[in-house]
């Protein structure tokens, strides 16, 4: 007899700065690697499977050099299998957004496939006006950058309390 409780097989992607976290040397954003290593932690810790293109291309470490299409099949694949999407969201020390193009489209593809969405951001910082209105396409749950680096179990109890509702709405809606 099975023990899992309806929110048990939960897939979370997480997706964040890349790109431009690498820097002229090869060396990935030391903070922004401690911020997104404690979420995937936590997350995983809690029993939920992540999917996190950090972790498999080891935090800059390997090179996609000319392996874009790859990466986009993969990434796509990801948001279709995800329950839920957290974008990680910085800002530099001005409160400009952290420059993350390729989590900008993840953000797409996942409110257009009607996947529930958790944005860590920053309070300080003004983010593009799809992502600030992305919660009239999708379920949008937002937390704040500081807080979540203080105590990533925020984002363990948005993505259980998200996916929960969200199930809750495909169950129960009547269209
Ligand atoms: O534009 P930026 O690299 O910051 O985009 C990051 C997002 O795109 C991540 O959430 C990741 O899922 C995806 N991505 C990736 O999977 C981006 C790059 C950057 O070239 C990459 N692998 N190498």
């Amino acid at each position: 007899m099975s023990t899992s409780s309806p929110v048990d097989h939960i897939a979370v992607m997480v997706g964040g700065p890349i790109q431009y976290a690498i820097d002229a040397a090869g060396n990935f954003d030391r903070t922004l690697e401690t911020d997104v290593r404690s979420i995937i932690t936590k997350i995983e810790a809690d029993g939920l499977q992540v999917l996190s293109a950090h972790l498999t291309e080891g935090f800059g470490e390997e090179n996609v050099e000319g392996k874009s299409h790859e990466i986009a099949t993969r990434d796509y694949n990801w948001i279709l299998k995800c329950t839920v999407f957290v974008a990680v969201l910085p800002a530099g020390a001005d409160g400009s957004p952290y420059r993350t193009d390729g989590t900008c489209v993840e953000l797409g593809w996942a409110a257009a496939l009607g996947r529930p969405v958790i944005l860590v951001v920053d309070d300080r910082a003004e983010y593009s006006h799809l992502v600030q209105g992305l919660s009239a396409i999708t379920s949008v749950r937002r937390l704040d950058y500081a807080t979540v680096a203080r105590d990533p179990s925020a984002v363990v109890a948005a993505v259980r309390q998200i996916a929960g509702s969200s199930r809750a709405v495909e169950v129960g809606s009547p269209t």
